[in-house]
This record gives structure tokens, C-alpha cells and sequence, in this order.
């Protein structure tokens, strides 16, 4: 049983007592999922008794009007990893601290912050920079921040000092830091935290409140960070070299997902791994972790080998639903292990394998009924990409033959899609490569709506409060509303940032909108 499980039941036990439907003595139920609570595998909470059926009730009708008492429903508690019908909701819904903590919210890489702006201006910038970083063996200055790079929003740990009811906002740039900063004014109040190499994925803070953050880098390794101590502190890297064989490179791009003391990641060496962090507190009261890695497999396999190359990097940022870990690869497989076991001691195995024919970079995303959606590139003009095309919806309970529905979505080699889908009402949104950002229906994937910009868009479509918010690569932003779903969008807002490509995904929280720019600028929106 996991946070999420215990989450629900209390939540559910808790309607019930509230009704007047059932008492228990809740004192046997360990709530400990907030801040610096550690919630251990072994440390099961025993529910007494089972939750019962609340016998619907009915107000006796009066001689005007008739009132029917809302019925109590008693799903049962979802007993598994994370329940699929948190998609689209807050991490906190699962139990998790508040905040935009990692790529796209929650572990089906589906939450997209809260409370968007009516009419944003730029309130305040921060220069990010530039660095070197090798391409090839060629020098390449890199400047602002890009894919995915969305910043991370929370709370800063009460060693910070920091008045309660702040939030802070850090990312990672091409400057090679995580930067720290303050939402009002946009000055640094941290660090930074300095990798050795440019950083192009998006940051993860410990969703159970450990003051810990979570980075890849160009630099090899995927580092764990204390934010509780005057400055930012490596507790420990996980470096490509770690378990062997590896294929391609060594880069960390994806925002890994830590849930009950497990950390999940993949990287750009071809391997996925899942790592228990041991997460704690020495005597002085400051954050400790031991971790030791408890799985990790070769993205690849030799059906894959025989029709691919040697790229098969997982650039994306791993998605979990149900007790299913689903991430992709630089040769288009896609894959889910059932991860059920492994608090007990389990290996995870392989219970999905579909093969999309070409890189996929682009986080999967997952909908509430568990169905997968990925936005695939088009580089090499392999034709089962050609054929498949790279918008796809895929039904991992039916492995045999999940493919719901494709679309095609490119104009040719070099093409296609990198930007992360984003689900909104009864559609899906995808940018693409070509600057065209599409409405699908997500029942049958037929084109809603199409917006054209200036691309590449690979900066991911964000959606809060029926809100659109799309930057592109001539470095405007914008907004539409898509409240409804069957028109096409209409513009809100626009804002030009400045030249330099909008690749980075923006974070929106509470009336504000925070995003890096190609040009080496981070920009702050509000009303
Ligand atoms: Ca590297
Ligand atoms: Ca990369
Ligand atoms: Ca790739
Ligand atoms: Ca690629």
C-alpha cells in the first residue's frame, strides 16, 4: 500500500465519518506523507474493518420541491502506485507537498499549475547566460534556457528562512546552474547550484517534502541536492557509467519522479533506473540519503537493435500510472514495467513494448483511464514512422494491439513532434516541430483546431483554467482560450519577450507565468 492508497482511504474514511456513516478510531492510521514525513514500505497502516456501502438516502419529499441527498460513492481505495484517475490533478492530490515539482506536475506528467493570468505583462527578467558545451566534439555556446526547462515551484525549506507562504521558482539553464528565485522580484535567493555542463531538463523537488532537489546535467550524472544548508549540496550522483552496458551518450535530460523513496529515471546512456533513496535526517537535523540503486535495464532489446542504431537514449521524463512505469527511447520504443513488486523486494518486468519507429523525446502522457499518448519525431524517414505517423494514442491494457489511434504530423526529414502532449477536456493538444499547434479529439485523434507560429515549437503546450499558453520561436507568448473545445482558439494575449526561441516550458502559478528564453533571458508574467 502506498501514499496514495492511504491518502484515498483517509480521504474516503474521512466523508464517511463527516456523513455520519462510519466511525473508527482513525488513530492507527499513519498520515505521515508531509513535510518530513517518510513513509516506509514496511510501515503498512491497518485499516479495522472494511468501508461499507452508505445506504443512499432521500429526504422525504416536501409538497414543492423534491431534494434527493447526493449519494456517497465508495470507490474502492485505489491499492497501487498511483492512481490513474489522478491525471490532470495537483502531485498534492497523491499526497504530495503543493507545487509544480517536477516535468508536468505529477507522475503522469499532466498538471500544469494553477491560476493562470487574464492579461499578463512582463513584471520582471532574470539573465540566466550562456555557457559552452561541446556538440560533437564542436564548441557550442548555449544561452537562456530550453528543452524542456520548465521551472519548478514550491515552498523552500524552513532552514531557508524564507517567510512561510513563500514560493520559490528554480530551474535549470544553459548557464550549467539551477537558479534559485525570488517570485516577486526575481533576484536570486539561493545558490545557485552549479553541474559541470549545461542543463536542459526540468528540476524535481522531493514531493515529500525533503528539502532535496533533483537535476540531470550534461555533465554525466543525475544529481541529488541538499537545499537545506547555506549553499546547495551534492548528497550523491547517479553517472552514466554506473551500470553497463550503456549505448550513446551520457547526458541526464529527464525529470526523474520520486515517489515512496524510490527515485525513476532514465538517461541518455540507455538505461532506466530506479534507485531507493534511503532519504533521512542526521543528528544535526539535516537531510541525509543513502541510495542504492535496486533496478535498472537496457532501454534497448535486440528486436529493437536489428532495425534501429545505437541511438537509444531516454531523453524523456519517465510517466507512472497504475503500477506502471512508461518512458520511450531515441529509436522509438516505447515501454512499461510493472513496478508492484518492488517495495517488497520485487523485480520489475517488462508488461508493455510498442514500437513507434523513431526518437521519441517528448514525454508520454497519461490519461485517467491509463491510455498513453506520444508525440514522436521524424529524423530518419524510417517507414514504420512514415506509415504510423507521430501522434499517437496507445492502449497499454490491451498489449497485443494498442494502438487506439495515429496521426500523422510532419512535412518531411527533420520534423515532427518534441514538445510533451498536453491533454485538455476531451482533446489533445500537440505542437510540433513545424510551428502548427494541433486540437485532436481524443477519442479518435480527428483534428479539432490548428494554430499556426513561427516554430520549432518544442516548447510544450501548457493549459490552466481553459487557458492555452504557447510560447514560439520568434519570442512571443500567448494565450487562448480553449474552454470550448470544438472552436477554434481564440487569442487573449500576446507578448513579445524578445528575439530568441520560447523552447523551455512556462510555469504558471498563482496569477503568474515563468519562463526562459533561447536569448538567455528568464521572464516573469502577470496581470
Ligand atoms: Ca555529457
Ligand atoms: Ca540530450
Ligand atoms: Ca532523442
Ligand atoms: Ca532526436
Amino acid at each position: 500500500m502506498n501514499r496514495s492508497t492511504v491518502f484515498l482511504i483517509s480521504a474516503i474514511l474521512t466523508a464517511l465519518v463527516s456523513a455520519g456513516l462510519w466511525t473508527i478510531e482513525l488513530t492507527g492510521i499513519d498520515l505521515a506523507f508531509g513535510l518530513g514525513g517518510e513513509v516506509e514500505s514496511a510501515d503498512r497502516p491497518e485499516v479495522a474493518g472494511t468501508v461499507v456501502q452508505a445506504s443512499p438516502t432521500t429526504t422525504p419529499a416536501s409538497s414543492t420541491t423534491t431534494t434527493t441527498a447526493p449519494t456517497t460513492t465508495t470507490t474502492p481505495p485505489y491499492d497501487g502506485w498511483v492512481d490513474p484517475a489522478s491525471s490532470g490533478l495537483p502531485w498534492s492530490e497523491l499526497g504530495a507537498v503543493e507545487g509544480l515539482l517536477t516535468f508536468r506536475g505529477n507522475p503522469t506528467r499532466t498538471f500544469h499549475g494553477r491560476n493562470a493570468p487574464t492579461n499578463p505583462t512582463v513584471v520582471w527578467t532574470h539573465e540566466i547566460g550562456c555557457a559552452n558545451s561541446p556538440v560533437g566534439g564542436v564548441t557550442k555556446v548555449w544561452c537562456g534556457s530550453g528543452w524542456t526547462g520548465q521551472p519548478a515551484i514550491f515552498q523552500p525549506p524552513e532552514a531557508s528562512g524564507a517567510d512561510p507562504g513563500t514560493w520559490w521558482r528554480a530551474f535549470g539553464g544553459y548557464d550549467r546552474n539551477v537558479t534559485f528565485l525570488d517570485p516577486l522580484t526575481g533576484e536570486e535567493v539561493y545558490g545557485p547550484y552549479q553541474t559541470g555542463d549545461i542543463i536542459k531538463g526540468s528540476i524535481t523537488i522531493d514531493p515529500d517534502g525533503f528539502p532535496l532537489m533533483y537535476t540531470g546535467s550534461r555533465d554525466n550524472s543525475y544529481h541529488v541536492v541538499a537545499i537545506d544548508r547555506p549553499q546547495p549540496t551534492t548528497l550523491w550522483k547517479l553517472n552514466a557509467d554506473a551500470v553497463k552496458p550503456v549505448k550513446w551518450n551520457d547526458d541526464w535530460d529527464g525529470s526523474g519522479l520520486v515517489i515512496d523513496d524510490f527515485l525513476f529515471q532514465g538517461g541518455e546512456n540507455s538505461r532506466f533506473f530506479i534507485v531507493k533513496l534511503n532519504r533521512g535526517y542526521d543528528g544535526d537535523g539535516l537531510v541525509t540519503v543513502d541510495p542504492e540503486i535496486v533496478f535498472s535495464t537496457e532501454s534497448w532489446d535486440s528486436e529493437l537493435l536489428a532495425v534501429t542504431s545505437n541511438e537509444q537514449s531516454i531523453e524523456n521524463s519517465v510517466a507512472i500510472s497504475g503500477n506502471t512505469v512508461f518512458f520511450a527511447n531515441s529509436s522509438g520504443l516505447i515501454q512499461g514495467w510493472d513496478i508492484g513488486s518492488i517495495a517488497d523486494g520485487g523485480t520489475p518486468e517488462r508488461v508493455f513494448r510498442f514500437w513507434a519507429g523513431e526518437d521519441i523525446d517528448a514525454s508520454l502522457v497519461i490519461d485517467e483511464e491509463g491510455m498513453i499518448y506520444a508525440g514522436v519525431e521524424y529524423e530518419k524517414g524510417r517507414s514504420r514512422a512514415k506509415e504510423l505517423g507521430q501522434v499517437l494514442k496507445l492502449d497499454p491494457s490491451n498489449p497485443d494491439d494498442p494502438l487506439v489511434w495515429s496521426v500523422k504530423a510532419n512535412s518531411g526529414i527533420k520534423s515532427g513532434v518534441w514538445a510533451t502532449p498536453a491533454l485538455h477536456r476531451d482533446i489533445v493538444i500537440i505542437a510540433t516541430d513545424d510551428g502548427e499547434i494541433l486540437g485532436l479529439d481524443r477519442a479518435d485523434g480527428t483534428r479539432r483546431w490548428v494554430i499556426e507560429v513561427p516554430g520549432p515549437t518544442w516548447q510544450s503546450p501548457v493549459v490552466v483554467d481553459d487557458m492555452l499558453i504557447q510560447g514560439d520561436c520568434s519570442g512571443v507568448l500567448r494565450g487562448y482560450d480553449i474552454a470550448d473545445t470544438s472552436t477554434q482558439p481564440t487569442e487573449l494575449w500576446s507578448q513579445f519577450l524578445g528575439e530568441g526561441c520560447l523552447e523551455s516550458t512556462p510555469a504558471v502559478w498563482d496569477g503568474g507565468i515563468y519562463v526562459g528564453s533561447r536569448n538567455g533571458t528568464f521572464y516573469a508574467l502577470r496581470d
